[in-house]
């Protein structure tokens, strides 16, 4: 049956890179022009042979392999099951169409190349320059000139630099990104003093109430709330307007930068508005997603998961198949979301990479105490336990455990992690995480009672029959049972872990925001250091973004500083825990707690390549020690994981020399 679910072959041959798609190979706004196989070929080039990159190449190998199985099961699809998935979806496609609300509008407004558009307010000489605001590292946004060379955010430095060699840039000065935001959220507020914000720079509003109030369209809203930001924050932002959410972000991206798209509330509308829209401009739709619905089933744009509504039937799961079919339709979330509670909680630690058991279970340990306290700080207990491993060749790998209790001690924790843990080894790892899901409050533990200790339940269910195990090599188990069943409240943002889920999601379910929702005053729990920040830019020619041009205050660390010395903290969740600073995890599920990144919900690809840069730069700063001759590797993540590293000095640009990743990656793989 695969002719007729339409399957198109893939590329490749002597062209490799056409490919490698990483997450910074995939377009944005700005990047039309752009020339996508150069781009592509660059971004090969440099980092082919790395660890990273043979990594990638297995999750493609292993989605490969997922499209494979899948064009299979479809190929034994007979004519009677055909016709009766059809009727499933048919009846499917009636109940969700009946569940259409064009009462709602909804406003999704966008702020246009963020950070660089404020580092250009601040300093407009920078204006009409192609801007990257990051460092070598790493690249956390790029002016919309720097897109035109296929620069942006998520991609290294250096790539960016070989892309475009008059790249000028800046470091991220997040005090200011927070600030813009609060002043675009002043405006937000008169139009829906509801609205939610879902990252620093976008958010949703239901503008329903205004339009009637004050009789006007969902235009005219469009068009003040443009113009009031400009005027009370010098920057501007592209706005969306739409009878649901997940149209309305897609809308605020078409016009963008400083433009804004109507989607009248007609179901007419938004049903041509879908029939061309590529799947990929849904969020929840990512690479891999994308790749299986083209790879098997030849869907491409929106529409056509109506046209193979049968045969999303009969290949994904229930879950899956709503999603998809909504998005079929254009629906999405119409109604404002409750807050939503905290879904599971979750810390993680990067090190050198060892095969030191004893090592490993000491990090395990320090994992359970810090899941502990903060479960703990929070008044919560939790049933489901995921232990993460990163392991020295990049495979990452989750398994999960639910107890019949609830459990919140550091003890309790440790007996289910370790147990896990010895269930893989021997491994050599180079991460480790801990998160707890299934979490009740302290008082609502309906346990409590009768509750059992976790020693004797694990010691009753020695096999693995409770372990969910959700690596790259067990595709179809890959849902993880009670682990993966996250972010499906809300369709717009959903992610999907079913069988189509692959090794990628799988990397980042751990991460899943449960959080990605959060009311503003929230903002302020997230408390940036108030240090000076002097003047920050950088040009290309500093290779390894360590020289700063300007003034630098000796007394005060500036942002900039901060984001490329991970012996230092950005959030006030992390500097608050000083016990572990190298444990990288996401505030508010969504800023990292390194070096304050920003990565919206929907950015699940761009998250993982953040933290696996994160890991380079720890790695790059363990390689130049080690060749200094001052600290062996063991020492350097002791040291790293007990004591708070003295704040760094700026380096001269001779010190600071950039080591490519690539090249980082061979030499530090030699080691291992
Ligand atoms: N960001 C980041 N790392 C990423 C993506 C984004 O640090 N991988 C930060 C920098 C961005 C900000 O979040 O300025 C907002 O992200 P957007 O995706 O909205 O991108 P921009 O606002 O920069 O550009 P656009 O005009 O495309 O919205
Ligand atoms: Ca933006
Ligand atoms: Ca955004």
């Amino acid at each position: 049956m695969s002719s007729a679910a339409g399957a198109p072959s893939d590329g490749g041959g002597d062209r490799p890179w056409q490919s490698y798609h990483t997450a910074y190979t995939n377009g944005k706004a700005g990047m039309e022009g752009v020339d996508k196989e150069k781009v592509q070929k660059v971004i090969y080039e440099m980092s082919k042979g790395s660890k990273y990159f043979e990594n990638e190449q297995k999750k493609e190998a292993i989605t490969k392999q997922k499209i494979e199985h899948l064009r299979a099961q479809c190929a034994k699809l007979n004519d009677n099951d055909i016709s009766h998935f059809q009727k499933v979806a048919e009846k499917k496609i009636l109940e969700l169409e009946a569940s259409r609300d064009l009462s709602k509008i909804w406003l999704h407004t966008d702020m246009d190349a963020f950070y660089a558009a404020v580092e250009i307010l601040e300093n407009p000489s920078l204006k009409g320059k192609p801007l990257a605001v990051g460092s070598m590292s790493m690249i956390a946004t790029a002016s919309y000139e720097a897109r035109k060379f296929g620069v942006r955010a998520a991609m290294p430095g250096f790539i960016g630099c070989k892309l475009c060699p008059d790249l000028v840039f800046v470091r991220p000065n997040f005090e200011r990104y927070t600030h813009y935001s609060e002043l675009a959220r002043k405006v937000f507020q008169r139009y829906d003093p509801n609205f939610f914000a879902t990252s620093l720079d976008e958010a949703y509003l239901n503008i329903t109430e205004v339009c009637i109030e004050r009789g006007i369209t969902g235009e005219e809203v469009a068009s003040e709330l443009r113009g009031a930001i400009h005027q009370e924050t010098g920057l501007t932002c592209s706005v969306g307007v739409a009878p649901n959410r997940m149209i309305a972000k897609v809308c605020s991206d078409i016009n963008k930068p400083n433009g804004q798209f109507i989607l009248p509330n007609e179901r007419d509308a938004v049903t041509t508005f879908v029939s061309t829209l590529p799947i990929r401009k849904i969020g929840g739709i990512g690479k891999v997603t994308e790749q299986m619905l083209h790879q098997v089933l030849g869907i491409t744009t929106c529409q056509q998961m109506l046209q193979k509504a049968a045969f999303l039937c009969a290949l994904f799961s229930e879950g899956s198949t709503d999603f998809f079919l909504s998005v079929g339709l254009g629906l999405g979330g119409t109604e404002t979301p409750e807050h939503r509670l905290r879904k599971s909680m979750s810390c993680e630690r990067t090190f050198s990479a060892t095969n030191d058991y004893s090592l490993q279970f000491e990090k395990l340990d320090n994992l359970a105490e810090n899941l502990a306290d903060d479960l703990q700080k929070e008044c919560l207990k939790g049933r489901t336990l995921t232990l993460k491993l990163k392991t020295a060749a990049f495979e990452v790998r989750t398994r999960a455990a639910t107890a019949q209790s609830y459990i919140s001690s550091k003890e309790d924790i440790l007996i289910c992690a370790k147990k896990l843990l010895k269930a893989e080894l021997p491994l050599s790892l180079r991460l480790m995480g801990l998160r707890m899901s299934h979490l009740c409050g302290e008082k609502d533990d309906p346990t409590i009672p009768t509750q059992k200790t976790l020693d004797r339940f694990f010691r009753l269910s020695d096999n693995n029959s409770n372990v969910n195990r959700t690596n790259g090599a067990s595709s179809n188990d890959a849902s993880g049972g009670d682990d993966c069943n996250i972010g499906a409240t809300t369709k717009d943002e959903c992610l999907i872990h079913d069988a189509v889920t692959d090794i990628s999601s799988d990397q980042h379910t751990f991460f899943s925001n449960d959080e990605n929702i959060f009311v503003p005053e929230e903002r302020s729990s997230v408390n940036y250091d108030n240090e000076v920040v002097s003047s920050n830019l950088l040009t290309c020619d500093d290779l390894g973004g360590t020289k700063l041009d300007g003034n630098t205050s000796n007394s005060k660390v500036t942002q900039s500083e901060k984001f490329d010395d991970l012996s230092h903290f950005t959030s006030c969740k992390a500097s608050a825990s000083s016990s572990k600073p190298n444990q990288q995890f996401w505030v508010d599920g969504y800023i990292c707690s390194l070096c304050g990144f920003e990565l919206p919900p929907c950015f699940e690809e761009e998250r993982q390549e953040h933290s696996d840069f994160h890991l380079a730069e720890l790695l790059q700063q363990e390689e130049a020690l080690d060749s200094s001759g001052h600290l062996t590797k063991e020492r350097l993540a002791e040291r790293q994981s007990t004591t708070p590293t003295p704040k760094k000095k700026l380096k001269s640009s001779k010190e600071g020399k950039h080591i490519p990743i690539d090249s980082f990656f061979l030499k530090h793989n030699k080691k291992l």
